[in-house]
């Protein structure tokens, strides 16, 4: 058995920063496939009761931990390894702010509204889209703004807030109905940056479930 095991399936972004911190630390981890679409598996007791009781991936089980909250996760792996981690309490506490933002209001809008657009069924209320759009636009626009004064989001060198904010923006631009890194240069800019780190891979070839079958 590999020394982690990573819960998790090949459309969650928020998996997806799990994995790719996994990947690019070099670790020696397998996927668990959760069947969150068919199955409803986050949803049923025995999830709840054996896995994580937010009922969400990714969890990250290790030896006798589980561990839940992409944030967690990546905070874990980068003081156990030392890679990417930002250093020193100030770069912390920074890096900390944007995996709050990004998990608030970035990725944790682009999250919601790919699901709506592109798996619920049946999709989503237009008014509740047009909505997530505002918020989805604003944000990032935060980010690039960031991104056009540092490669990456807390200065030189990429941290764990890069892996976080990595979270939705390498699925397929069809997926949302827009294309994020064009919209978004400096974003673009970032994402080959982090694309070109040793060990990167897209979502779909890091975790199973891709195609979807339902
Ligand atoms: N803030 C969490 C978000 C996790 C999350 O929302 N995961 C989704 C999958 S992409 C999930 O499991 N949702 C199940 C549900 O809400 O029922 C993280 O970063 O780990």
């Amino acid at each position: 058995m590999a020394e982690y095991q990573l819960y998790c399936f090949a459309q969650s972004g928020n998996a997806y920063r799990a994995a790719l911190m996994l990947n690019l630390i070099g670790a020696d981890w397998q996927p668990v496939y959760v069947d969150f679409f068919k199955g409803g598996e986050t949803r049923t007791p025995k999830y709840r009761a054996e896995v994580n009781e937010m009922g969400e991936v990714p969890v990250l089980a290790h030896g006798t931990r589980k561990l839940s909250q992409s944030g967690v996760i990546l905070t874990y792996l980068a003081e156990r390894t030392d890679r990417f981690k930002p250093q020193g309490e100030d770069a912390q506490l920074e890096a900390l702010r944007w995996i709050i933002f990004d998990n608030q209001k970035v990725n944790g809008f682009l999250g919601p509204y790919r699901f709506l657009k592109n798996f619920a069924r049946p999709a989503g209320d237009p008014a509740v889209l047009a909505f997530l759009k505002g918020r989805i636009d604003g944000n990032l626009a935060i980010v690039n703004k960031r991104l056009e004064k540092t490669p990456f989001l807390t200065g030189e060198r990429p941290t764990i807030a890069d892996i976080s904010l990595a979270g939705y923006l390498y699925y397929p631009a069809e997926e949302f109905g827009f294309d994020v890194q064009k919209e978004h240069p400096a974003i673009g800019a970032w994402c080959e940056r982090i694309k070109a780190l040793p060990g990167w891979k897209h979502p779909y070839e890091l975790m199973p479930g891709y195609p979807l079958v339902r």
